[in-house]
């Protein structure tokens, strides 16, 4: 299970973290509001220096309730970034975006995964990614991130987002992405309550099962916050144990901002899956 990230590469065989790098003006700010490129390439080395498989690049805050960012604006937080960074780094970079044109500029400046949190439903997101010729992420997703959070509803959520997913990744291969190239992502707090968001996660050998590597989003998430009352600055150790949890179900690429943490944790899953196997 080793994926072809444009030339660079993410090994699968073992559970690995996606460090989390945010372009955005909020995020690694110099002093004032100007945001630092020099700050975030050096977060980015620091990650790849404790452990990340991977660094996920995104310019759009998809957090709830947020506003939508410009192509312009995007572009122009995230291409210069990827430029700087990719020659210098060892490890794949992924683009989180939901607008083709930027998936497009994001991997001609060399990026080797798109990342997206509206599973390539863009109008043209699906053949734009095909011409990108790179892994996709696929996740789930109800409503949009404007009005998620306000009254999500499921029958059953494992199976919904379970058959959404499936779909999606129909989709994409009806277009010529091949298969062993599609990433699937249940999406933790995209339109879920607490409660939805733990019986994805109780379920989410559901997904895992059907074939396609799984990568969960689950550090400093809002659950955390609404289940321990504690603030997003505290939320580490909680978000170590939805790791392993998900690790245990399956779970092959953990999204993470604390890496060098993670990573720990990661490996003593690791240490304890390879000790059957001897
Ligand atoms: C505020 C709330 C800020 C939530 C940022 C977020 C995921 C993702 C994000 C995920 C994949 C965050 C989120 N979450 N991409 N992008 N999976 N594939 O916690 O769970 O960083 S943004």
């Amino acid at each position: 299970m080793r994926l072809d990230c444009n030339g660079r590469f993410l090994d699968l065989t073992r559970p690995q973290v996606m460090g989390v790098l945010n372009v955005t003006p909020d995020s690694f700010s110099d002093g004032g509001d100007f945001f630092s490129p020099e700050k975030a390439l050096q977060h980015a080395f620091d990650m790849e220096a404790a452990g990340a498989a991977i660094i996920d690049i995104g310019g759009e805050s998809t957090r709830p309730g947020a506003q939508e960012v410009s192509l312009q604006d995007e572009l122009e937080r995230v291409i210069p970034v990827i430029e700087r960074l990719q020659p210098r780094l060892g490890v794949p970079i992924s683009i989180d975006t939901q607008k083709p044109e930027v998936m497009c500029a994001a991997v001609a400046a060399g990026a080797g995964l798109i990342n997206d949190v509206n599973a390539l439903r863009a109008p043209g997101a699906v053949e734009a990614a095909a011409d990108c010729d790179v892994p996709v992420c696929l996740m789930h997703m109800q409503g949009d991130p404007r009005t998620m959070q306000s009254a999500p509803e499921y029958d059953n959520v494992v199976d919904e987002v379970r058959d959404f997913l499936l779909q999606r990744a129909g989709v994409c291969k009806n277009v010529g992405i091949p298969g062993e190239r599609i990433l699937l992502d249940p999406g933790f707090g995209f339109g879920k309550t607490v409660e939805q968001n733990l019986a994805l996660l109780a379920g989410l050998k559901e997904l895992v099962d059907r074939g396609y590597p799984v990568l969960v989003g689950l550090s400093r998430k809002s659950m955390i916050g609404k289940l321990l009352g504690v603030d997003v600055e505290e939320r580490l150790p909680a978000s170590l144990a939805l790791a392993v949890l998900a690790v245990e179900r399956g779970a092959r690429l953990v999204r993470a901002h604390d890496v060098a943490e993670t990573r720990q944790a990661l490996q003593m899953c690791i240490a304890l899956q390879e000790t059957g196997k001897r």
